[in-house]
């Protein structure tokens, strides 16, 4: 099936990377948008858009009956749901699919399976991925928690079954302990998601978050595209990423990323997809798959060479992976840097409109924003503005040119975190690849730069 015309089901940066996917590849976009977002820059570019309701997400993006209903409208033949709002909804892609409509994404049941944390390391640990030590499924006995946690090692770590960005866990250093956090974790699960199911891991103490990028054709083929080191976050959002990690071996790379092609291939899986990692002492453990394309995607475009955007699209319309894992190379280095509009010191927000605008350029400098001069930032969304990714060949290299870039950027009119990367990219550590996941928090905390 030849895809005509796609619907964009998203906003922001994203959207403008997945309209520009579309008409390289000669596809018409759709751009569905609320009130607030009637002056984006993907709205203008697209060749329709549809105004789907008001500002609150809940009303507009994550309104399935109004975004259907555009897409029947405008005659589309696949929706592209990016990443955040409905790209992970399962119910979702059953209903795109049910009126005909390829959904950019993998199967809805894979999408379930991926939804539900406990499910995702029951079908991980089947498929051979390693896993962090710990319960088989949900815990409710207090009796058998002790006993498992005994087993794993104390210190452990308490999570919520429908959970995800680190909602709801808890660290529990003591058998005595375990009994009010288990139901703490619980209680909070249900407020949160109205699911109450937890289990338990081993905790560990400073590990790196390092993901392996998937991709599958839907009828057992498979390959990975690398690592991203993700480490570089603050209050579970990620800041920084780069491709390939500071710390990973080409063997241990052709290694992990084999098992997990291995999986997907085993699975069936459909599309791009990114599982989760722990790295700790030379060793992966599983936490999460991730059933979406990724903010961070581009630094692995950058070092593969590979158009993921594409790629998606390409898988949707039935076609093979357009590359065979023995011709795909890992070369040289690429960094993101994720600009939000926020107080750099205090990350409070501080949307505004953008009276001055110069984006840095040249070899190897990439920037994906919806920004320009004039625009207004509304208030009701993500604070991401933009993100600028680097290429280099080596590290190094790639660090030289991203100082460089980053002093070439001007946004004025809003506060951004443009001069915490620049602080960032100063310091000796960061330097040395020298980082764990709370690398950063620390830091934050220590120089809190001047
Ligand atoms: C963990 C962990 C330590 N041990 N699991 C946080 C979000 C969720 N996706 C998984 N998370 C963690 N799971 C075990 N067994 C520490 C974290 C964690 C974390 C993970 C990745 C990146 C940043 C993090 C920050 C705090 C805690």
């Amino acid at each position: 099936m030849a895809i005509e015309k796609l619907l964009i089901a998203n906003r922001g940066e994203i959207a403008l990377r997945i309209h520009r996917a579309c008409h390289e590849m000669g596809i018409k976009t759709v751009a569905v948008h609320s009130t607030a977002d009637a002056d984006a820059m993907h709205v203008r570019l697209a060749d329709e858009a549809i105004c789907i309701g008001p500002p609150a997400a809940k009303d507009s993006y994550l309104n399935v009956a109004a975004i259907i209903s555009a897409a029947e409208i405008s005659g589309a033949d696949a929706i592209h749901p990016g990443y955040g709002f409905l790209s992970e909804n399962a119910k979702f892609a059953e209903i795109v699919e049910a009126h005909g409509i390829a959904f950019v994404g993998p199967k809805p049941e894979h999408i379930r399976t991926m939804g539900d944390k406990i499910e995702a390391k029951r079908t991980a640990g089947a498929l051979g991925l390693p896993l962090v030590p710990g319960s088989d499924g949900a815990i409710s006995d207090l009796e058998e928690a002790k006993a498992i946690a005994e087993k794993a090692g104390y210190p452990v770590i308490i999570k919520a079954a429908s959970g995800g960005g680190g909602r709801g866990m808890k660290v529990c250093t003591s058998p005595d302990d375990l009994e009010t956090l288990m139901q703490q974790a619980g209680s909070e699960a249900k407020a949160a998601f109205g699911d109450a199911t937890v289990y338990l891991e081993k905790y560990l103490g400073n590990p790196r978050h390092i993901e392996i990028q998937v991709f599958g054709d839907g009828n057992g083929n498979a390959i990975h595209l690398g690592e991203r080191d993700c480490s570089l976050q603050r209050r579970h959002q990620k800041v920084l990423e780069e491709a390939p990690s500071p710390i990973l071996s080409h063997a241990d790379r052709d290694r992990i990323g084999g098992i997990c092609a291995k999986a997907m291939a085993d699975m069936g899986y459909r599309g791009a997809g990114t599982i989760e990692f722990l790295w700790e002492d030379g060793e992966f453990y599983f936490i999460e798959m991730n059933t979406r394309l990724q903010v961070e995607h581009p630094v692995t475009e950058m070092i593969t060479g590979v158009d993921l955007v594409r790629e998606q699209i390409r898988i949707a319309e039935g076609k093979p992976l357009s590359v065979a894992q023995e011709d795909l190379r890992f070369t040289g280095h690429a960094i993101e840097c994720r600009i939000n509009a926020e107080d750099p010191r205090t990350f409070a927000p501080s949307p505004g409109t953008v009276t001055r605008y110069h984006v840095p350029g040249g070899m190897h400098v990439r920037v994906d924003s919806g920004l320009y001069q004039g625009y207004k930032v509304p208030p009701y969304y993500d604070s991401m503005i933009g993100k600028l990714i680097v290429y280099g060949r080596t590290r190094e290299g790639c660090i030289m040119r991203l100082k460089r870039a980053l002093q070439e950027y001007v946004i004025e009119g809003m506060k951004t975190t443009i001069p915490l990367h620049q602080a960032l990219l100063e310091d000796p550590e960061f330097l040395n690849g020298d980082y764990s996941i709370k690398w950063l928090e620390e830091w934050l905390a220590r120089d809190g730069q001047g």
